[in-house]
């Protein structure tokens, strides 16, 4: 099974970087059909230089697994433009928030679907993409294609994302990261401070009342993981003490942010059980106020 990279941002690089190393067939399809070389900095050992097969949607075969490392708002729009070409391919997605599962199986209904949380990092500057991080990935399908492509789908990216684990169930994790996505990122942005500087005293008030918010809606929901919630956000600042989160850089490069599939779906889940997420829509509407 061929792989398809869509996209050439840090993580889709990464992830191009990977398959180079490990001899896998593998194509990256780009805005444009030509592709940039990449200078690979892995995290341990020497740096290289490779260019990347490139595909475009009209050559693929139409079996492949499509990996999509793009932010969350970049989901729908990449998928509408590949939807005629579209067959039987396997999609992953890799991206921080929720809310883009929906409108994927709205947009292609029984397409085979996996999602993934990773902790891999990597930084992209210009052609130069530096490994800056080593975490794993959890993984949990959808939508599972029939078992013999499953196993083929799994293998592949055993191989490729170790290390990695797949679970019957994501959605606890998935919550446990948007929780902790909910908190941090954009109070880093709103603030200009690196994820540690959140540990100081004069932000613990903001971070309970977000935290609490959470733990209502995840309660009314019946997502298991409430009591984790205040523990994982101390380690996950203690851990990450000197990055600037995803949403910090978003803000400070004037790109856009994944606000929206992040405490919007939150605020969004609320209301459709008639609940209210207050200082999550505060935070929302500051966050909106910075974006262009
Ligand atoms: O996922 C992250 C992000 O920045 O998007 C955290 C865990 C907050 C690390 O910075």
């Amino acid at each position: 099974m061929n792989i398809v990279i869509v996209g050439q941002g840090a993580i889709g690089s990464l992830l191009a970087a990977r398959c180079h190393t490990q001899g896998l067939n593998y194509r990256v399809l780009g805005r444009t059909p030509t592709l940039q070389p990449i200078d690979w900095q892995p995290y341990q050992g020497e740096p290289f230089s490779f260019n990347p097969p490139a595909i475009t949607p009209q050559t693929m075969r139409g079996d492949e697994l499509l990996i999509l490392p793009l932010k969350a708002y970049q989901i729908l729009p990449a998928l509408k433009l590949l939807k005629p070409y579209l067959k039987k391919q396997k999609l992953l997605l890799l991206h921080n928030g929720m809310g883009t599962q929906s409108e994927v199986e709205a947009l292609l209904p029984g397409l085979p679907l996996a999602l993934g949380i990773t902790r891999m990092a990597a930084l992209k500057q210009a052609n130069r993409v530096t490994e800056t991080g080593l975490g794993g990935t959890d993984l949990g399908w959808v939508n599972p294609p029939p078992k013999a492509d499953c196993l083929a789908v799994e293998d592949l990216l055993d191989a490729l994302l170790t290390p990695c684990q797949w679970h019957e169930d994501l959605k606890p994790l998935q919550w446990a990261k948007l929780a902790v996505n909910a908190v941090i990122n954009p109070l880093t942005a709103l603030h200009n401070i690196a994820n540690g500087q959140l540990a100081q005293p004069e932000y613990q008030g903001q971070i309970q009342a977000l935290n609490e918010e959470i733990a209502m809606l995840m309660r009314a929901l019946n997502i298991q993981g409430v009591q984790d919630l205040a523990p994982r956000l101390t380690q996950v600042i203690d851990a990450t003490a000197a990055n600037y989160s995803s949403m910090h850089q978003d803000v400070t490069h004037g790109r856009k942010t994944e606000i929206d599939y992040i405490n919007g779906y939150l605020i969004n889940e609320a209301k459709r059980l008639g609940l209210s997420l207050p200082c999550h829509v505060s935070l929302y509407q500051a966050i909106k106020a910075l974006q262009i």
